[in-house]
C-alpha cells in the first residue's frame, strides 16, 4: 500500500465532500485545517513529525498507517523482530538493503487491535502500542512493561531528507554496541557517526573511525532490546549525549528504517539481530592460530628469515602476512620481482613449513597503461565515476588511481577472479585496506556516482558499504574458484553484516597502555554488533611497545578471536623474540597457551557461526542481572565462550589483577584456589601470568600445543574440569577447513558431570559424531580437589586404585596447583568415566 501527498489530499477532500453531503458542517473543520497544513510549505528549519493517526490498513505482513503527516509501516519480519518504516512525503521508499537478509526471516504469529486511542500489536517477544495522538510507539515486554518509547512529542520525523527518531531515554538505560567505537564500553551520554574513516593513530575519543555498524542494544533493569537501523548514508546516535530526555538516530539522506528487536535477554538481542544481517561463516582453523605482520616483511629472504625463526624457537604461528612492499610499485595483484622473484616457489616452501600467508590488497587501481588490472577495468568499465561519465582518479599508494566499483555485480565478480588467480599461486587469504575508501585528502568527493547495477547512488549513500562490498567480492571469489576452502578475508572497513564475509581488525592504534584498554573496549563492541572475529594490533601499530606493553598484549590476544601482531613500516622489530630472552620465553608461553586452548576456541567459533552468540564478550552477555557488571571499572574483563573469564592486566606496572567474578563459583587455573562469585578478588599477576578463572561446573577441552594449527591430529584430548554437580561442556572438531562438515564429517563431544555418591561420572557423549578422528586418549585435569581419588574406571577397565595399587605412572596430584592428572583411553559413542573419593 502506498500513500503520497495528493491521494492523502484527496482523502482528505472526499471527507470534506461527504460530511458536507450530510449537512455536519463542523466535521468539514478538522480536515480543513490538514488539509491547510499539508499544502503550507514545510519549514526548512524544523522537523516534522507524524502528527496524529488518520487510519490503517492490515495485511498478512504488519499494517501500514496513514498519520496527518506521512505514512509509518510496522511489519513483523521474525521471531520477535520487528521492521518500522517512515515514508518520505507519503511514499515508503523501500530502499534495497545492504545488510538484511530477508530470505532468512521465518513467518511469525501476530495479533493487531484497534482501540479508541491505539493499535496494539502482540507478537512474539513483546507488543506494541502503536498510540493514536499523536502517532508514536510504545514497546513493551512480553509482561507488559515498556522496555522502549517514542519521545512523547516527537518520535519520528524529519527536516527535508535528512531523518530522526526520538526515544525516551529512561534512567536505567545503558547503551552497547554501535560496532567499533572507542568510549567505553557503555555508549551512554556520548554521540556516535557512522562514516568509514581512515584514523591512523586515533586516540580514545576519535569518531568516526574505520567501520560502521548502526545497531545497538538498549539494557535496562527489566531486559534488553536492539535497534538496526538499517541506513547506509553518514548516520548520528545520540545516546543521550547531552540531554536528560531523549536518544536519537537518524540519517542525513535515505530511509527511515529500523528494525525493533525484543529480548529481554542479551544474547537472545545478539541472535536475532546476526539472524537478521547474517553470522560470520566457521574460519579455516589456521586463522586461530597465532598470525605475525608488520609493513612489510620485504623482501622474500626476510619473510623466510621470519618463518625459520619461528620454527626454531619453538613459537607456534600460522600466518605471515605481505603488506604493500611486496607489490610493483603498489599495483595490486602484481609482486615486485626484483625482492620476490618466485612467489609460488616462496609460497610453497612457506606452505610446506606450516605457514599461511595473506597478502594485503588495496582498491585503488594504478592508471597506467598496459597494466593488466587498468586496462581490464577500463575496458570492462569498473571503474567509478563522475555523473558526466569521466572517471573518478584520486590519489593513493600507487599515486593516480581509479577505483572499482563494487555496488556492480560483474565488477565484483572480476575482482572475486583476480583474488582467485592469487590463491592459485599459492597465497591463503587476503587483507583488505584502505577500503573506507581512503584517499589522500581525505575521501571521495560527494560527486561520485555508483552504478549500483542501474540504480544509480552517491557516494553518500555508498561510502559505509565500499568496504562491506569489496569483502563480499573477495569472499565470493574465494568461494567460487576454491570450493574446498573456507574463505579467509580481514578487512578494516565494514558494514553492518560484513561478517558474513570476513574478519575485521581495529585499525591504525598506538604502542600504548590505553589503546590496549580501547582495544579490548573496541572488541567488546565489535562483537556484540555482529562481527564476532575481531581483533587489534596486538602491541600497537604505530611507535613501539615496551616488553612488559608487548607481553600484555599477548595475554589479552590469548582470548581476542583474531590474534595477530602488527606494526607500522617506522617501528623497531616486533617479533616475539626481538625484546630480549625473557620476554621471548614469556611470548612463547602465551602463544603457546592461546594453542593449548584451540579446542575451546575453536569450539566458540563454531558456536558463534551457528547462534550468533560472540566468541568474546562484556560480562553483561551472560551475567545480565547482576547489577556489578555494569561498573565501568570491569569493562576489560570479559568471557570467552560460556566457562572462561578472561581478566589480563592491562595497566603498566600493575603486578596484581583486582577482578570481579559474577555469580556461581570461579577456579583459577593457575593456583587451584577457588572463589565464591559475586565479589572483587585480588590475585598476583606479575608479568609472567594472564589471570584466567574457570566456571564452576566447566569442562574445557584442550590440547598440547602444536607449532602450527595443521601439525598434527589431535590425539590426546585435555579436559580441564572444575568440578561440580550438572557440570558441563561442549567440543566441536573438524577437518579445520573446507565443508566436509557441512556434509556431517565433523565431532562433536558433550561433557556432563553428576555427582556419585562417592565421586563424581564424567560422561563423554559423541553420538552427534558422524565420524571420530583421532582421539585416542583423554587427559583429565581435576581441579580444586584436595584430596586425589582413590579410584578412576571407564566402563571396561580399572585406570587407577590405590587400594589395589593400580597407579598408571602419568597419575599426578599437584598439590600446591589442587590438580589432580590421568589419562585415560577414550572410545567412540558414550563413554563415562568414574571417578571415586
Ligand atoms: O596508509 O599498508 O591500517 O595496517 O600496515 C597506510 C600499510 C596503509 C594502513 C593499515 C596498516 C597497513 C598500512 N596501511
Amino acid at each position: 500500500m502506498r500513500f503520497n501527498k495528493n491521494t492523502i489530499i484527496l482523502l482528505y477532500m472526499q471527507h470534506i465532500v461527504s460530511a458536507l453531503r450530510a449537512a455536519r458542517w463542523h466535521a468539514c473543520i478538522p480536515w480543513l485545517l490538514l488539509l491547510v497544513r499539508m499544502t503550507l510549505p514545510a519549514n526548512a528549519d524544523q522537523y516534522t513529525s507524524l502528527g496524529d493517526y488518520v487510519s490503517h490498513e492490515r495485511d498478512a505482513a504488519g499494517v501500514s498507517i496513514r498519520a496527518e503527516n506521512n505514512v509509518l509501516r510496522l511489519s513483523i519480519v521474525g521471531e520477535a523482530v520487528l521492521r518500522i518504516q517512515v515514508g518520505r512525503d507519503g511514499t515508503l521508499l523501500n530502499d534495497p538493503s545492504h545488510a538484511v537478509r530477508h530470505e532468512a526471516i521465518p513467518a511469525v504469529n501476530w495479533n493487531l487491535d484497534d482501540t479508541d486511542s491505539a493499535l496494539v500489536l502482540v507478537m512474539p517477544g513483546g507488543r506494541v502500542d502503536i498510540l493514536k495522538r499523536p502517532l508514536r510507539l510504545v514497546f513493551r515486554d512480553g509482561e507488559g512493561r515498556e522496555i522502549a518509547s517514542d519521545d512523547r512529542a516527537f518520535g519520528h520525523a524529519w527536516d527535508g531528507k535528512e531523518i530522526h527518531v526520538w526515544k525516551t531515554l529512561h534512567q536505567d538505560e545503558r547503551f552497547y554496541g554501535l560496532g567499533e567505537k572507542t568510549g567505553d564500553v557503555n555508549k551512554r551520554g556520548s554521540q556516535w557517526v557512522m562514516w568509514n574513516s581512515d584514523v591512523p593513530g586515533y586516540g580514545n575519543d576519535r569518531d568516526p573511525l574505520y567501520a560502521s555498524i548502526p545497531f545497538f542494544i538498549g539494557v535496562r533493569d527489566a531486559g534488553a532490546y536492539g535497534i538496526y537501523f538499517d541506513n547506509s548514508f553518514r548516520s548520528v546516535f545520540n545516546m543521550g549525549a547531552a540531554s536528560d530526555r531523549v536518544y536519537s538516530f537518524g540519517a542525513e539522506d535515505g530511509e527511515m528504517d529500523y528494525y525493533f528487536i525484543f529480548g529481554p535477554a542479551v544474547r537472545d538481542v545478539v541472535r536475532r539481530y546476526t539472524g537478521l544481517t547474517g553470522r560470520m561463516p566457521l574460519p579455516p582453523l589456521w586463522a586461530l592460530g597465532f598470525q605475525q605482520c608488520r609493513w612489510s616483511y620485504y623482501p622474500e629472504h626476510e619473510v623466510r628469515d621470519l618463518a625459520k625463526n619461528f620454527r626454531q624457537r619453538g613459537i607456534p604461528a600460522d600466518v605471515l602476512y605481505l603488506d604493500i612492499r611486496y607489490m610493483d610499485n603498489y599495483k595490486v595483484f602484481t609482486w615486485d620481482s626484483a625482492a620476490f622473484p618466485n612467489p609460488h616457489m616462496l609460497l610453497s616452501d612457506l606452505e610446506a613449513m606450516g605457514f599461511k600467508v595473506v597478502p594485503i590488497i588495496d582498491p585503488g587501481i594504478k592508471i597506467e597503461r598496459g597494466y593488466d588490472v587498468y586496462e581490464q577495468g577500463i575496458a570492462r568499465d569498473h571503474f567509478l565515476k563522475y555523473p558526466d561519465g569521466t572517471l573518478y582518479s584520486g590519489q593513493v599508494w600507487p599515486g593516480w588511481c581509479h577505483f572499482p566499483d563494487f555496488s556492480r555485480a560483474d565488477t565484483r565478480r572480476w575482482w572475486g577472479d583476480a583474488y582467485a588467480r592469487m590463491m592459485d599461486i599459492g597465497v591463503d587469504g587476503f587483507w583488505n585496506d584502505m577500503n573506507e575508501p581512503a584517499v589522500w585528502g581525505r575521501e571521495f568527493p560527494y560527486l561520485v556516482q555508483f552504478d549500483n547495477d542501474g540504480a544509480p547512488a552517491t557516494i553518500k549513500r555508498m561510502h559505509n558499504v565500499y568496504g562491506h562490498l569489496m569483502a563480499e567480492a573477495s569472499f565470493d571469489g574465494l568461494r567460487r574458484s576454491h570450493p574446498d576452502k573456507r574463505p579467509f578475508v580481514l578487512t578494516r572497513a565494514a558494514f553492518a553484516g560484513t561478517q558474513r564475509w570476513a574478519a575485521i581488525w581495529t585499525g591504525d592504534n598506538t604502542a600504548r597502555f590505553d589503546d590496549l584498554r580501547m582495544g579490548i573496549r573496541m572488541c567488546l563492541g565489535l562483537s556484540l554488533s555482529g562481527m564476532p572475529f575481531n581483533g587489534t594490533d596486538i602491541g600497537g601499530f604505530m611507535d613501539s611497545p615496551s616488553p612488559e606493553l608487548y607481553v600484555r598484549w599477548l595475554q589479552a590476544g590469548v582470548f581476542t578471536p583474531l590474534m595477530r601482531s602488527h606494526t607500522h613500516i617506522n617501528t623497531r622489530d616486533q617479533e616475539p623474540w626481538s625484546f630480549g630472552e625473557e620476554t621471548e620465553e614469556l611470548a612463547r608461553r602465551f602463544i603457546s597457551l592461546r594453542y593449548e586452548f584451540l579446542p575451546y576456541i575453536y569450539s566458540a567459533f563454531h558456536e558463534a557461526s551457528t547462534s550468533g552468540t560472540p566468541m568474546m564478550r562484556p560480562l553483561l552477555h551472560d551475567y545480565q542481572n547482576d547489577p556489578a557488571v555494569y561498573d565501568s571499572r570491569w569493562q576489560h574483563t570479559w568471557m570467552f565462550g560460556d566457562h572462561i573469564l578472561v581478566a589480563p592486566v592491562v595497566q603498566e606496572g600493575q603486578r596484581f589483577q583486582e577482578v570481579y567474578l559474577p555469580e556461581g563459583r570461579w577456579l583459577d587455573p593457575w593456583t587451584g584456589q577457588s572463589y565464591e562469585g559475586r565479589q572483587r578478588v585480588i590475585i598476583d599477576a606479575p608479568v609472567s601470568r594472564l589471570p584466567l578463572f574457570y566456571k564452576a561446573g566447566a569442562i574445557i577441552p584442550r590440547r598440547n600445543a602444536p607449532q602450527f594449527t595443521g601439525e598434527k591430529q589431535l590425539d590426546t584430548l585435555v579436559l580441564d574440569i572444575v568440578p561440580q554437580d550438572g557440570g558441563s561442556g561442549t567440543m566441536y572438531l573438524d577437518s579445520g577447513e573446507g565443508y566436509g562438515y557441512e556434509r556431517g564429517d565433523f565431532e562433536v563431544l558433550r561433557f556432563s558431570l553428576g555427582a556419585e555418591e562417592r565421586g563424581w561420572r564424567l560422561t563423554i557423549d559423541a553420538a552427534e559424531s558422524v565420524r571420530t578422528r583421532n582421539i585416542k586418549a583423554i587427559r583429565l585435569r581435576l581441579f580444586g580437589s584436595d584430596a586425589s581419588p582413590r579410584r578412576v574406571a571407564t566402563a571396561d577397565r580399572i585406570i587407577f586404585d590405590t587400594d589395589a595399587n593400580t597407579v598408571p605412572p602419568d597419575a599426578r596430584v599437584d598439590a600446591a596447583h589442587r590438580r589432580f592428572e590421568i589419562t585415560v583411553p577414550f572410545a567412540p559413542g558414550v563413554s563415562t568415566v568414574t571417578i571415586g573419593y
